[in-house]
């Protein structure tokens, strides 16, 4: 059976009704920032360059622990995934790489996975580890913890896990093992909050000894859920404290989702910064608690904030500074590919808006002590719209001037339903 893809000429087609208006705007924004001595061009050559990894669980229609509603067409299995994958890439040309998650993932021959994956024009980024929920015929239950498991034969498990993950990942071309545990309490005194980190700590060095010399392994914190007394690795300082304990190859990675409401996320990620921790990003947006929503769809300045301090570290030429980006997020009520397209074009908006600030006129405020006048210099950057020069960079990279548009005019989704007649699944949760 052939596999619907989305065409170059209908591509073309969409792209060439859209071309004059875009034009026209981005003349226009380009002669507004010429005034401000910045070179349009060049900004659009720098959006091209930008990339962010696509979860695997995230094409995948998502749900809570009350409910999931799939949609038509869902992905099967890894390979409707990377279909889907490669549709998104297609369109917005900003999303070379994938996040895979193992188990979920788990298929026969991961050298042939890797090479369908290269035919679709994308690679793998960081694997995930789960050792938050017990498979079929599993020795030992993960209920209690895993890593820092009172047992250590449950520990033992989780450590051969990830060791796994890293030996998949080697096959898949990846560079980084991300480790998430849901370990914690749920009662004062259910755990020794200081032998829990202990166990956490000694079974990460020897996940850490079996990682290759040019991997990294980040740390995942996160504040609560499904623990929600205590959390092993519940906050920045507690995942920096464990990756600088663990050595060099360990670093941060900050999911946006994984604070408590109106915690300054960008001062974490400037103090990451500051101590060559920063591993890279979950990026999704949350108005509560981890509602891994879209990304830049509730705190779009937020979002423009961590970008700031992620070009002034650029700029800087801050050390070992090399963060990796990717989504984690849960599509409950949207189509995930018109979902993640749009949060990828979000990224390409706050990365945009972060490298026109003027960063002199704004060391020149703060060394003034100009408060209004510093808070200013990022507004001009934050309101101006490079719409038309994520649009361009877009076309100018062989996408769509509007993906979304050019996807649903497109009709994928459609045809995805009659190639994939659908999985009955009654489980709720994330896939
Ligand atoms: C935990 C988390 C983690 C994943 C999972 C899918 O909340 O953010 O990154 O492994 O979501
Ligand atoms: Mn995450």
């Amino acid at each position: 059976m052939t596999h619907f893809s989305i065409s170059e000429d209908l591509l073309q087609a969409e792209n060439a009704a859209r071309k004059m208006a875009l034009d026209e705007d981005y003349a226009a924004l380009a002669r507004a920032l010429g005034r401000r001595g910045i070179d349009g061009d060049a900004l659009t050559r720098r959006v091209m360059a930008f990339g962010v990894a696509i979860p695997t669980w995230g094409v995948g229609t998502g749900g809570t622990r009350f409910a999931r509603f799939p949609g038509p067409g869902e992905p099967r299995h890894l390979f409707d995934k990377l279909e889907d994958c490669a549709t998104i890439h297609h369109l917005v040309r900003a999303t070379p790489t994938i996040s895979p998650h193992f188990p979920w993932d788990a298929t026969s021959d991961y050298v042939a996975l890797r090479e369908v994956a290269a035919k679709h024009g994308l690679a793998f980024d960081a694997v995930n580890s789960n050792t938050f929920q017990d498979q079929p015929n599993q020795e030992h239950s993960y209920k209690f913890g895993s890593l820092s498991h009172v047992e250590p034969a449950a520990r033992a498990q989780a450590i051969a896990h990830n060791i796994d993950c890293i030996a998949i990942g080697r096959q898949l071309g990846s560079k980084a093992l991300t480790v998430w545990i849901a370990d914690g309490s749920n009662f004062a005194g259910q755990s020794n909050m200081t032998l829990a980190l202990d166990r956490y700590l000694d079974s990460m060095r020897e996940i850490y000894a079996a990682l290759p010399a040019d991997w990294r392994i980040f740390l995942e914190h996160k504040l609560y859920e499904p623990a929600f007394y205590s959390s092993v690795i519940s906050d920045w300082g507690t995942s920096f404290a464990a990756a600088q304990e663990l050595g060099p190859k360990a670093q941060c990675l900050v999911d946006l989702g994984h604070h408590a409401p109106n915690v300054n996320i960008e001062q974490i990620v400037a103090r990451l910064v500051r101590f060559g921790k920063l591993g890279g990003f979950h990026f999704n947006d949350s108005k509560y608690g981890d509602d891994d929503l879209d990304t830049g769809s509730v705190e779009p300045f937020r979002l423009f904030l961590v970008f700031n301090e992620l070009i002034d570290a650029r700029m800087r030429g801050a050390e070992g500074f090399a963060p990796t980006y990717m989504l984690d997020q849960s599509h409950n009520v949207t189509d995930p590919i018109e979902s993640l397209m749009q949060s990828a074009i979000e990224l390409q908006r706050a990365h945009a808006q972060a490298l026109i600030v003027d960063r002199s006129a704004l060391a020149a405020t703060q060394a003034a002590n100009d408060a209004l006048g510093a808070h200013l210099e990022l507004k001009r950057a934050y309101t101006t719209d490079v719409s038309p020069i994520l649009a361009m960079a877009r076309l100018r990279a062989g996408g769509a001037i509007a993906p979304i548009e050019t996807y649903r005019a497109a009709g994928y989704r459609k045809h995805k339903a009659k190639e994939r007649p659908p999985v009955a699944r009654t489980s709720a949760g994330i896939v």
